[in-house]
């Protein structure tokens, strides 16, 4: 059931887009806001439709990893994209997130500058204050494909569990200042419905150079964890391709990685 959600009545006077979040759906509480709009895309949901949440029971993270955030004090959302690109290129949905999030913090965090660590992280001050998750939905009835853009940004939370509290960070512990969640969320949205067009018209290539520049680790030596062989590999981050991937130069030639998780190294 859906409940009344006060940040999405503020929301259309402050909102900037053509499609991104003039549809909405709110829960004060649900399991994920990605199983909700993963659900509405099947019963035919329109590009740019927006679930939002005040509370996850379920939050999710990549590889069965869990999101944690506290109730009413965040921003934990979902939207329903149907790109017109080939599977392959999906990962440039991530990119042009992140980048998207990153410069709407810039405007929120001055002077703070926000970075990105690949693929999938937002930092402020070398700590994680949002996370983004891309999944693929089922087949819609009007038979395309979407996919499901969720996105995790802690934003008036002053504090973390103690297994968080080394890498998750806030808005609020890094600027000392409490930010309006609605402007915030509608300047995210502006952000991603033009990074997010931009990937049809040049097939990415300001994507990549914008989101190189907030890049941590590029042209360094970096360790990367392989996400489902479990394997380390260690080289120079040396590029990210076409597709996203991160290209990593080590002793024995040129390698391609989809996802991992990565480290810098100090040696
Ligand atoms: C992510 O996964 O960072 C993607 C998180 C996406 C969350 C959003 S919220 C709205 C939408 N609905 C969902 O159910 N999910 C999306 P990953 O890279 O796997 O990172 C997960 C890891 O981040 C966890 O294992 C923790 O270590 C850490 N983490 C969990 N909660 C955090 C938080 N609030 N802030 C910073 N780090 C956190």
């Amino acid at each position: 059931m859906l409940d009344v959600v006060p940040l999405l009545d503020d929301l259309p006077s402050v909102l900037q887009t053509q499609t991104f979040g003039q549809v909405t759906r709110g829960y004060a509480a649900t399991t994920s806001t990605n199983i909700r709009a993963s659900e509405w895309a099947t019963e035919g949901a329109k590009e740019g439709s927006l679930v939002f949440a005040e509370f996850q029971t379920a939050g999710r993270g990549r590889l069965k990893r869990t999101w944690e955030a506290r109730s009413g004090q965040n921003l934990m959302f979902s939207i329903v994209l149907r790109p017109v690109l080939r599977p392959e290129q999906f990962g440039l949905i991530t990119l042009a997130s992140s980048l998207a999030v990153a410069h709407a913090l810039n405007t929120f965090c001055a002077p703070l500058s926000a970075r990105i660590k690949w693929p999938n992280d937002v930092l402020l001050n070398g700590r994680k204050c949002c996370g983004i998750l891309l999944e693929t939905a089922h087949l819609s009835q009007q038979g395309q494909d979407a996919v499901i853009l969720g996105i995790g940004l802690n934003v008036n939370q002053d504090a973390f569990p103690d297994d968080l509290s080394q890498q998750a960070t806030s808005l609020l512990l890094e600027t000392g200042r409490y930010t309006p969640r609605a402007p915030l969320l509608a300047q995210i949205l502006y952000h991603l419905e033009q990074a997010y067009g931009s990937l049809t018209q040049d097939a990415g290539t300001s994507v990549r150079f914008q989101y190189k520049q907030l890049l941590i680790g590029l042209g360094q030596p970096i360790a990367i964890r392989q996400t489902i062989q479990k394997e380390t590999c260690f080289g120079n981050f040396e590029n990210i391709s076409d597709t996203g991937a991160l290209l990593l130069r080590t002793k024995t030639g040129l390698r391609t990685f989809h996802a991992g998780e990565v480290t810098l190294r100090t040696t």
